[in-house]
């Protein structure tokens, strides 16, 4: 099989599009009919029902649909589960099974000319599968001779540098744990994980100014907030339990501002789900909508804080923590100086929004003292991404609002257990004292060189330097950018394994030889040698609890997570004193090794068996930034993105339908924008579309640009839509192919995935 019989793309193929009103309210019945038809038609009824009860139960399995907290403490029957959460879950428990005789009866060339909703479709894989050299078909092997080709393959590179050792954000921390111990004890620190491309910009600006790479809030502050304001996140689609946290922040006299280049429904208002009595009339969620330009919310941050200042100066104190900005903050008088170089009228015209309206927004960040600032990719896939973080941090110190009740940040993570993960070491640039404890416990010599993050090993397999790619989840070449330079990378690799649950287009692109390990899912239960186990995660707010699968496995041949982590370094690693194939009889000794090494998990085996589990310490929420370079919690100096555009250049954001997680594309509707049964569109201003001569349903190519260099896909329809000027978006991964590699986050290296430069090709 050649690489040219292998489409590393979905097909430019037409679902049939049709329309529906856009909304004006998320959730409300329509959420509960959904949820219910993708349960029957993946799970069945019964066994669904049957689920949805345990979800986020406290004994029951985490969500893997969001890391939104679950509350502290009461938790109804049925009630901490959302549409999507469900979505997510059928997704899982599906009934679809991709057998050996799948495989035999389907290529691997036929399966990559499916669109990712049909590979999706076809459901959980059953059985360990090896494609061979030179082969179009995967066949079935066993564990004992994957794990031996796995240890085959990285013991014979000439360094541990060669082999990568990607993370999705699903894996537990026992996981998780163990598979940073075992790429350590290999020799490398080559994990790259999802969070490269999705919070990595939050890390890096929090732990900078504030300390902490994580937020600082935990759920009950939004009953205490004077103030939320959202940036750049969708949460009816994406957190939509996070709807609901709003919505006690509304019942308590609190303000929420949001700030989106599109007016997203879940946003604006809400129909509780699991509110039977507010179903038809839904609450107003969204008080002051800034509809801001792509990647303007810089701009925006320093007009808001330019005209907090002028009425701080006018009446001192008024405005501004004047208490908590000398006692526990560094460098105000160089970020005020900084801020007094900016003029309004220079600043104005990059956010599109009127002065009147920002003034209505500053006026109301006046007069509260208690802001929460919860953010999403909207902020955080830019070049300048991190000075967004930052700017904000800025504004909520001006305001003292952080380390209090009601206040603080909310960097809203994605996958459920992405921030475990890193607790847990899973980082290309590990801290020393991490590593000198992992080498105390585990006697070993840890590697000290920073590894590969996402854009690294993609430049460093395409250039030959990484041979063998291994994917703890995920789906690498859909979540990534720049598709074909990305496939070309991981077909240059000798070997690529997954550890996956479901096919994806991650299987279909691949090295010379290639592994697909199916293993367990969190709805599953997983029992090993002393009997049935939990695993725990660590949710967006720093709770770490259990998460307890009660479903039967679906086929014998799985393996839980942990179990391969153990499979692979035991069969790799011939001179490790550590007992890899012990330790997973139990994962309370997985847990006793953690809390030797890890600060903050002390007693892990009983608190994580206290329903609800435990908070991990966090100095931001504790009022102490003594861990920042200066030791107390530093304004920074950030600058506007300054993007140019040419004539007829737009900038595009990808971002997800409603009907998706990530790139496992549950079905082809996105309910809340009014776009039904397609995926291939752009969504334009309608000013634009005139100056264009665009018209409804137009056919068009799109052409992205990034220093002299052009990207191309084909076929998308025009949409006109409620978007700022020169502002377009589109859906993820199909145009992936256009985000450069190159064309990345300063210092967090995270992909710009939210702006793009392109052009407008009728064809
Ligand atoms: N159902 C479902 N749930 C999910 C996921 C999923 O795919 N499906 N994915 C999970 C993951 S991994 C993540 S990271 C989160 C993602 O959650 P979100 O960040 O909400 O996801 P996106 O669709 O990328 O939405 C980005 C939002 O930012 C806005 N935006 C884009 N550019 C800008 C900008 O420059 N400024 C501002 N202010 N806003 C901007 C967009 O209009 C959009 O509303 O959700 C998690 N939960
Ligand atoms: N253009 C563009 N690109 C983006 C983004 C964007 O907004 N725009 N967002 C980025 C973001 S925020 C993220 S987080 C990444 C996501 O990147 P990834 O995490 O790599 O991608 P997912 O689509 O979440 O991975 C889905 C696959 O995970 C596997 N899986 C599901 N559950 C489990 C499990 O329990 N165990 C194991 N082992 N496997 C499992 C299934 O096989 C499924 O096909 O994508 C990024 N890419
Ligand atoms: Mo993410």
């Amino acid at each position: 099989m050649k690489n040219e019989d292998i489409n590393t793309q979905p097909p430019e193929e037409f679902t049939g599009i049709k329309f529906t009103k856009i909304p004006k309210t998320a959730a409300g019945i329509k959420a509960i009919k959904s949820t219910f038809n993708h349960i029957t038609e993946e799970v069945g009824l019964v066994k669904g029902i049957g689920l949805l009860s345990k979800i986020n139960q406290k004994e029951g399995f985490d969500c893997p649909g969001c890391a939104w907290p679950d509350p502290d403490e009461k938790r109804a029957f049925l009630s901490e589960y959302c549409e999507n959460g469900a979505k997510a879950i059928a997704e899982e428990a599906t009934k679809n099974r991709v057998s050996p005789l799948f495989f035999a009866t389907h290529s691997v060339s036929e399966l990559s000319k499916m669109s990712d909703y049909e590979i999706g479709k076809k459901g959980r894989i059953t059985h360990p599968m090896l494609l061979k050299e030179g082969s179009d078909y995967y066949e079935e092997t066993s564990w004992k001779n994957a794990f031996e080709m796995i240890s085959v393959s990285l013991n014979s590179l000439p360094s541990p540098d060669e082999a990568i050792f990607y993370t999705s954000g699903r894996t537990s921390n026992e996981a998780a744990f163990l598979y940073q111990l075992f790429v350590r004890q290999f020799g490398t620190n080559n994990l790259p994980d999802c969070s490269n491309m999705c919070h990595e910009s939050s890390g890096v600006g929090l732990s900078e100014t504030l300390g902490i790479g994580k937020g600082s809030v935990t759920l009950d502050d939004f009953n205490h907030a004077d103030l939320v304001i959202v940036m750049g996140q969708n949460p009816g689609t994406n957190h939509p339990r996070m709807l609901s946290a709003l919505k006690d922040t509304k019942k308590n006299g609190g303000k929420i501002i949001a700030i989106n280049p599109l007016p997203e429904v879940g946003l604006m208002n809400f129909k509780d789900p699991q509110n039977p009595l507010k179903w038809f009339s839904g609450d107003k969620l969204t008080d002051i909508f800034l509809q801001v330009k792509i990647n303007g919310d810089v701009a925006l941050l320093k007009i808001i804080m330019i005209l907090l200042l002028d009425k701080e100066n006018k009446d001192k104190g008024s405005v501004f923590d004047i208490e908590f900005i000398k006692n526990k903050t560094a460098d105000y008088d160089t970020f005020i100086k900084n801020l007094n170089n900016y003029s309004i009228e220079d600043l104005l015209p990059q956010t599109g929004i009127s002065l009147d309206q920002i003034k209505e927004a500053a006026e109301l960040i006046a007069n509260t003292k208690k802001i929460i600032i919860c953010w999403a990719m909207g902020l955080t896939q830019h070049k300048n991404a991190v000075d967004n973080i930052r700017e904000i941090v800025n504004l909520l110190l001006l305001k003292g609002s952080i380390g209090k009740k009601g206040a603080g940040t909310c960097p809203v993570r994605g996958h459920s257990n992405v921030q475990g993960d890193r607790t847990m070491g899973i980082w290309e640039k590990p801290k020393d004292a991490f590593l000198d404890k992992l080498e105390k416990v585990f006697q070993f010599n840890a590697p000290r060189n920073h590894g590969y993050d996402v854009v690294n090993a993609i430049e460093a397999m395409h250039q030959k330097k990484a041979k063998v790619f291994i994917g703890m989840g995920g789906n690498f070449i859909s979540a990534t950018p720049d598709t074909e330079f990305t496939a070309e990378a991981l077909q240059n690799c000798d070997l690529t394994v997954q550890i996956s649950t479901k096919l994806n287009r991650s299987h279909l692109i691949h090295g010379k030889k290639a592994l697909i390990l199916p293993c367990l899912g969190r709805s599953e239960v997983d029992v090993q040698k002393t009997g049935e186990q939990f695993v725990s995660v660590e949710n967006s707010m720093g709770v770490v609890h259990q998460s307890h699968g009660h479903l039967a496995p679906l086929s014998e041949f799985l393996k839980s997570e942990t179990a391969i982590v153990a499979g692979m370094a035991n069969a790799t690693l011939k001179k490790s004193k550590t007992q890899w194939l012990e330790m997973i009889g139990d994962y309370d000794t997985i847990r006793n090794k953690i809390e030797e090494t890890i600060p903050g998990f002390e007693n892990y085996n009983s608190r994580v068996r206290i329903k609800g589990g435990f908070y991990l310490p966090n100095n931001a929420r504790d009022n102490d930034f003594t861990p920042t370079r200066s030791g107390k919690a530093n304004f920074s100096i950030n600058k506007p993105s300054g993007i140019t555009l040419e004539k007829n250049q737009f900038l595009m954001m990808t971002i997800r339908s409603h009907d998706q997680y990530n790139t496992t594309i549950y079905g082809l509707n996105d309910r809340y924008r009014g776009i039904l049964n397609e995926r291939r569109v752009i969504l334009m201003n309608e000013t634009d579309m005139a100056e264009m001569n665009l018209k409804k349903l137009d056919v068009v190519d799109l052409v992205s640009h990034f220093k002299g260099e052009t990207r191309t896909v084909h076929k998308f329809l025009v949409i006109p839509y409620n978007i700022p000027k020169q502002c377009t978006a589109t859906y993820f991964p199909e145009t992936n192919a256009l985000v450069p590699l190159h064309n990345k986050a300063d210092i967090s290296n995270t992909p710009a995935s939210k702006t793009v430069k392109i052009t407008i090709h009728k064809v």
